[in-house]
């Protein structure tokens, strides 16, 4: 496909490039399909903590900052920094675990990479960040190419007119500094990792190519004989006369349309249901898809199934379905650091599979696209969230445009991803007016940018007097499913899990998106001694048993696969900055707790 793609590109006509540098561009989908060059590898790096690289003595932004990369011309030349004597760090990666002076480190740290090119005309190129956190700035040979806030989605520039024949540098200032108006606010019980954390590459498409599409199985009848798959697209143009066609060979199916006025297009294509093999747990079927918009052609490989809800349960193909997860951070398997390869992914989400979960909540922000990929053809579910977590500022205009264009970047990224289920648009957070009227807004437009797939949220119960759990919260007119986290055995008495009763008065499957207890592996006493592996063993035991009391419980995904490290979590000898609630250390060993899910699982 590649090979192609490159064929098809130096054969464009020669049309100059009209890169608009500095304006966002939509983020492209599917940035694996096309021919790219990866800029992955050592980076220069300096550490600014006074962010002295961007703003003169008085706090004025320099406008020749750290990122025109000025070297002495004559002898006198006064310039306070070198780039290429500065030390290099492996990107992707965190900064926190590459250099140790760096491992609480939150500020500025610069980085630079040189790389070769020859400046096209006849198709454009693109910078592509899987993600940088968390507020970062892009220079080209000393061009601005643009500004991205938010640690865990992806964006790419336009460069073509930025770049030039020879060598190139890229610049890129981040800022992992934490604000009360940020998304994540100022306080998370995670590790802050600053830095490129994620795949940069640069990638090669046409002039006119397929920003974004859809195809999707439309929900039906049991007994219906033919399924619609529902298409969408548009081009980066907003042109009419293109021609787009999708192709599917496995089923035949090839049909074409034409763009109007804004480049989009639209439609139904038809196959017979008996020719169709849905995507579900047990047999991850995808299909390999062809797109093509003139003579520029992209491949995916898409799963089809329906997901929906009737009353209480969860429809995976129109089958009720127990969602069997758990929750995982993005971190590596073995130590911290962020997790950014496939063998990462693979690694956790074999731990997930050894529990017996069919789904997984990737917590508490979109994971690298990897872990959604794997997971897909690994057939498990997933749960896929945004950053709004604990006290976001509710009022703050700036605040809500900012989760907004995390929902946007996360639902564009993965939407035709057959394996994600769920969109969850926060967890845990405070009851007020200005809440609602925030994540209400949140919940109706990520309909609007999807409306196949569940919305739901991590919210908490009240507790009442008599041991009862009441779960009340005005969010639920918004959700699909109604999930929530309890920590009975951990924040409360294990000994009242027995007695507790569950009012949950809505008419809605409901999921517990997190329960669990903290465990030192290898720590061994009492099952009352806390920290200890029969601690959290019993309370387990105690919480499984008290789960399948819940009416219309559809689901749980226990907090959490693998210990993970937070500056939360400070008690010398048992946490040392690793939140302990995991199933697995964060070495990797399992812990007791472990096989008690696995059992119960074995029952669902
Ligand atoms: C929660 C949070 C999760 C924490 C967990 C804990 O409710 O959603 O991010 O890590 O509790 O360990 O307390």
């Amino acid at each position: 496909m590649k090979k192609l793609l490159t064929t098809m590109l130096l054969a464009a006509s020669g049309v100059l490039a009209a890169s608009a540098a500095n304006e966002p561009l939509p983020l492209i989908q599917n940035v694996q399909a096309y021919e790219s060059c990866s800029l992955n590898g050592d980076w220069n790096y300096i550490v600014d903590v006074q962010e002295e690289g961007y703003y003169d003595y008085r706090m004025n932004p320099m406008r020749n900052g750290f990122f025109i990369n000025a070297k002495p011309q004559k002898p006198e030349d006064l310039i306070e920094y070198d780039f290429d004597k500065s030390p290099t760090m492996k990107i992707p990666s965190d900064w926190n675990t590459q250099d140790e002076k760096l491992f609480f480190y939150e500020g500025t740290v610069w980085f630079k990479k040189s790389f070769q090119a020859v400046p096209m005309t006849e198709c454009r190129t693109l910078l592509y960040f899987g993600a940088v956190n968390y507020d970062c700035h892009v220079w080209v040979n000393g061009k601005k190419a643009g500004h991205h806030v938010g640690g865990f989605t992806p964006f790419n520039y336009d460069i073509s007119d930025l770049l030039k024949k020879g060598e190139n540098t890229v610049i890129v200032k981040v800022d992992n500094k934490r604000h009360a108006e940020d998304v994540p606010t100022q306080i998370f019980d995670w590790w802050n990792y600053g830095g490129i954390t994620r795949d940069v590459k640069l990638v090669k498409v046409p002039m006119n190519y397929l920003e974004n599409y859809d195809l999707q199985l439309m929900k039906a009848a049991g007994k219906a004989k033919v399924r619609e798959l529902a298409f969408s697209a548009k081009m980066n143009a907003k042109e009419a006369g293109h021609q787009v066609e999708v192709y599917i060979p496995e089923l035949k199916l090839k049909q074409q349309f034409t763009t109007d006025a804004e480049g989009k297009v639209s439609g139904i294509l038809k196959v017979a249901a008996k020719k169709l093999q849905l995507w579900c747990p047990e047999t991850p079927k995808r299909y390999d898809v062809q797109l093509t918009l003139d003579a520029g052609m992209v491949a995916d490989s898409i799963g089809f199934r329906t997901i929906e809800t009737r009353g209480k349960q969860i429809l995976l193909n129109g089958k009720p379905i127990f969602l069997k997860g758990i929750s995982i951070h993005n971190e590596k398997p073995n130590g911290g650091g962020r997790a950014n390869s496939v063998e990462d992914a693979h690694t956790l989400l074999s731990w997930a599979k050894e529990l017996g979960c069919n789904f997984v909540r990737l917590a508490h922000y979109p994971h690298h696209e990897e872990m959604v990929r794997e997971a897909e053809r690994m057939g498990i579910l997933v749960w896929s969230e945004i950053p709004v977590y604990w006290t976001i500022a509710w009022t703050n205009p700036n605040t809500f445009a900012n989760a907004k264009q995390q929902l946007t970047d996360m639902i564009a990224r993965d939407h035709n991803r057959a394996n994600v289920i769920i969109w969850s648009i926060a967890n845990e957070t405070p009851h007020s007016a200005e809440r609602d009227k925030f994540l209400g807004g949140l919940a109706k437009y990520a309909r609007t940018l999807d409306n196949t797939r569940l919305i739901s949220m991590a919210m908490e119960v009240t507790g009442a007097s008599n041991y009862v759990n009441r779960l009340n919260d005005n969010m639920n007119e918004y959700v699909d499913v109604v999930s929530f986290n309890q920590y009975i055995g951990w924040y409360r008495d294990v000994n009242d899990a027995p007695k507790m009763k569950w009012v949950i008065p809505y008419d809605k499957p409901v999921i517990i998106s997190e329960f669990g207890g903290g465990a030192r592996y290898g720590y061994h006493g009492a099952k009352n001694q806390r920290w200890t592996e029969e601690f959290q063993e019993n309370l387990y035991k105690e919480n499984t048993a008290m789960l399948d009391k819940i009416e219309g419980l559809a689901g749980t995904t226990p907090w959490i696969l693998k210990d993970f490290r937070s500056p939360r979590r400070v008690l010398p000898g048992v946490q040392d900055y690793y939140n302990r609630k995991g199933l697995v250390s964060d070495k990797g060993e399992k812990k007791l707790a472990f096989y008690v899910l696995k059992k119960w699982y074995e029952t669902k």
